[in-house]
């Protein structure tokens, strides 16, 4: 109905000062997935994403680009724009803080708590990090550097005007108490109370204009600084104060954002800023973890995280999978594996394998095993009749469960949870396959038997492609499509069976995830995802032979060992430098330490494969392996040249 309460859900805006990485691209895909369930169940819903564009590391990114800040920002903010577009999120308004409606906002909020008391003029003399855009007091600040982040600081002496924050510590501390759901999950919200009770101080909301920014209302010498002006874009889109409608979204239901903005920014300044202005407050902020490279934060600045572009590109060019599939399959992957209580390795590797393992091998194969049989034993038509006797079967009973589990998941805010119970789904409807061996049944004749299996296996499959919507739009659209339904998924339609009209003409099966051939690794050509039409038999021991093209791709190289020591509490590696020709030595991580004393090893000439993706072992990275072999004893016995006269770097074959 018109005016009813909207399902509100942000993400944070982005800084323009790099392009999105995957890190980004995942709080954007949890809240989109969010927001595609909310909108299935036919709510009315609104998913608000945008960028974060007056901050003085956006400034410096323009200066060094040598660009106006405005040219700048337009040109970067595009970026975010193609990239969600490019990830398919179904983002209902993109907000730039630089447009006229936002700055109209901000203006209209600084005056307010100005007129309240709430913001005064005064003097701030204390640590500024360009890197976080945060005031730091002298305690948080240790050899020129914040502790809680370790970015530089710089002193800042200024006229400024405060946020009377310290007001609102006790009424926050009573807001968290009666609203259990406010502040996701539990332990973040025992870091906001621990962090209001060490008492919150007013807080720096302007810095001296030097061009960029927010004029503060009545006194331009200022402008408003970058937080406080970018909290309020959640407030900006609703059309507050002069729309009659701006409830309909107000107060959001859902901010997402990750950890390192969570307590200060949009657990305490945003709600006290709130409860100054007499809004109401969020729902629900929710915090997740971050995506680590190699065990440290993927960021823009260290500009060490792979954009979803780079990411997806490289899956099909692996896989030959099209680009949507892949898009689809990094959707999968990043709302599947990020932590919300901790941290997550983002990994090239894991994400081929959950591609392997979960799409291909369990999602790509129940489709395609199960019109493939359709196709050989029914004419690739829905049998009749079946749907009321596979109405009690086990696949009906725990596609209910399955879809009341999911709900329950995706009310907690818990996409990652709604996946998992998900795959569960689809985990049993192979195995129902197996059990039920419509093969076998069809050998015996019959006929019933196998329509009520294949019936079973396609309904459940329907049911599947509507609970994937929400996290993989595309590939639903095409289990639906191969299941020759021609609507578009509504949830409540997950929760009753038998909905597959019998006389449905399905497609014919083909392969969305072709598997990658992980032993080539990077495999150029699309492999044809074989067309299984009865469980694969255990493979044959077979010689498992390598071409000579295969076998030229290992580059191997003489290596000579220059340093060797022990890794703590590691007792069979032992950390090397080694000289491989190349100017520079390389660190190799060796599982040899039980067999050589780390003493005996400096001036071996030893082979390493020289062209390994780095591996962080025990938090020390490898850059190659060497060749050993091991005898009856377990004992390791090094590869050498035969003569110690050859030079470092030359190639074995
Ligand atoms: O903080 N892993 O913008 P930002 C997971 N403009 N998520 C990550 C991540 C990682 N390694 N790196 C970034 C800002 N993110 C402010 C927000 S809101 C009013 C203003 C995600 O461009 C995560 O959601 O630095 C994090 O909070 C956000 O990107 C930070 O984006």
């Amino acid at each position: 109905m018109p005016g009813d309460k909207t399902f509100y859900i942000t993400t944070p805006i982005y800084y323009v000062n790099g392009v999105p990485h995957v890190g980004s691209a995942t709080t954007t895909l949890l809240c989109d997935a969010l927001a595609r369930y909310h909108r299935l169940r036919g709510e009315p819903t609104f998913l608000l994403t945008g960028t974060d564009e007056h901050a003085q590391k956006v400034a410096d990114a323009a200066a060094k680009a040598g660009e106006t800040p405005q040219a700048f920002v337009d040109r970067i903010s595009q970026n975010y724009i193609e990239c969600w577009r490019f990830l398919n999120i179904s983002n209902d308004d993109f907000i730039r803080t630089s447009e006229p409606r936002h700055r109209r906002v901000v203006a209209e909020v600084f005056r307010r708590l100005q007129d309240s008391g709430d913001i005064y003029a005064g003097q701030y003399e204390g640590w500024y990090s360009v890197a976080d855009e945060t005031f730091f007091r002298d305690s948080e600040v240790a050899d020129g550097r914040a502790i809680e982040t370790g970015a530089v600081v710089e002193r800042v002496t200024e006229e400024v005007y405060y946020f009377r924050l310290s007001a609102y510590g006790d009424r926050l501390l009573q807001h968290i108490q009666d609203n259990p759901n406010f502040l996701q999950p539990d332990t973040r919200r025992n870091e906001v109370i621990a962090f209001i009770k060490e008492g919150l101080r007013d807080l720096a909301i302007s810095r001296r204009n030097t061009g960029w920014g927010i004029p503060v209302p009545e006194d331009p010498s200022q402008v408003v600084y970058v937080w406080f002006d970018a909290l309020i874009n959640y407030l900006t889109v609703t059309g507050w104060p002069e729309n009659p409608d701006w409830e309909v979204l107000w107060p959001a239901d859902v901010h997402l954002v990750g950890k390192e903005i969570y307590t200060r920014f949009h657990a305490t300044l945003w709600p006290a800023m709130l409860m100054g202005l007499g809004l109401g407050l969020p729902g629900t902020v929710l915090g997740h973890g971050w995506w680590l490279i190699e065990g440290e934060k993927g960021s823009k600045s260290k500009g060490n995280i792979p954009t979803p572009q780079d990411v997806a590109a490289d899956l099909a060019a692996r896989s030959g999978a099209s680009p949507e599939v892949c898009v689809d399959a990094l959707r999968y992957y990043l709302i599947r594996g990020i932590s919300f209580t901790g941290d997550a390795e983002f990994s090239a590797a894991a994400l081929v394998d959950r591609y392997n393992y979960e799409l291909a091998n369990d999602l790509g194969n129940l489709l395609h095993r199960t019109l493939n049989m359709l196709k050989q034993y029914a004419g690739g038509t829905v049998p009749g009749g079946a749907a009321a006797r596979t109405a009690d079967g086990a696949l009906a009973f725990l596609s209910r469960e399955v879809t009341q589990d999911a709900e329950r998941a995706m009310t907690a805010l818990d996409p990652a949870g709604a996946l998992s119970v998900l795959w569960k789904l689809v985990g049993a409807g192979n195995k129902e396959i197996d059990t039920q061996a419509p093969w076998k049944r069809h050998k015996a004749g019959d006929t019933e038997g196998v329509a009520d299996a294949l019936y079973a296996a396609l309904e459940t499959l329907r049911i599947i492609s509507v609970l994937l919507a929400p996290f993989l739009p595309h590939v639903a659209g095409r289990v639906r499509e191969q299941l020759g339904l021609t609507d578009a998924p509504r949830w409540a339609d997950a929760a009753q069976w038998g909905l597959l009209p019998a006389g449905t003409k399905t497609q014919e099966a083909q392969p969305i995830f072709p598997r990658i051939d992980i032993k080539r690794n990077a495999n150029p050509l699309p492999a044809k995802e074989p067309a299984v039409t009865e469980p694969a038999a255990p493979a044959a021991p077979t010689a498992d032979l390598i071409t000579i093209d295969e076998f030229a791709r290992v580059q191997l190289r003489v290596a000579e060992i220059k340093t060797a020591e022990r890794i703590e509490k590691a007792k069979k590696l032992l950390r090397l430098t080694v000289d491989v020709g190349e100017g520079t030595d390389r660190q190799l991580v060796a599982g040899i330490a039980e067999s050589y004393a780390p003493e005996d090893l400096p001036g071996r000439k030893i082979v390493v494969v020289a062209n390994l993706q780095p591996a962080t072992i025990r938090g020390v990275e490898s850059q190659g392996m060497l060749l050993a072999a091991t005898d009856a004893d377990g004992r390791i016995i090094l590869m050498t040249p035969e003569r110690l006269d050859i030079a470092p770097g030359a190639k074995v074959k």
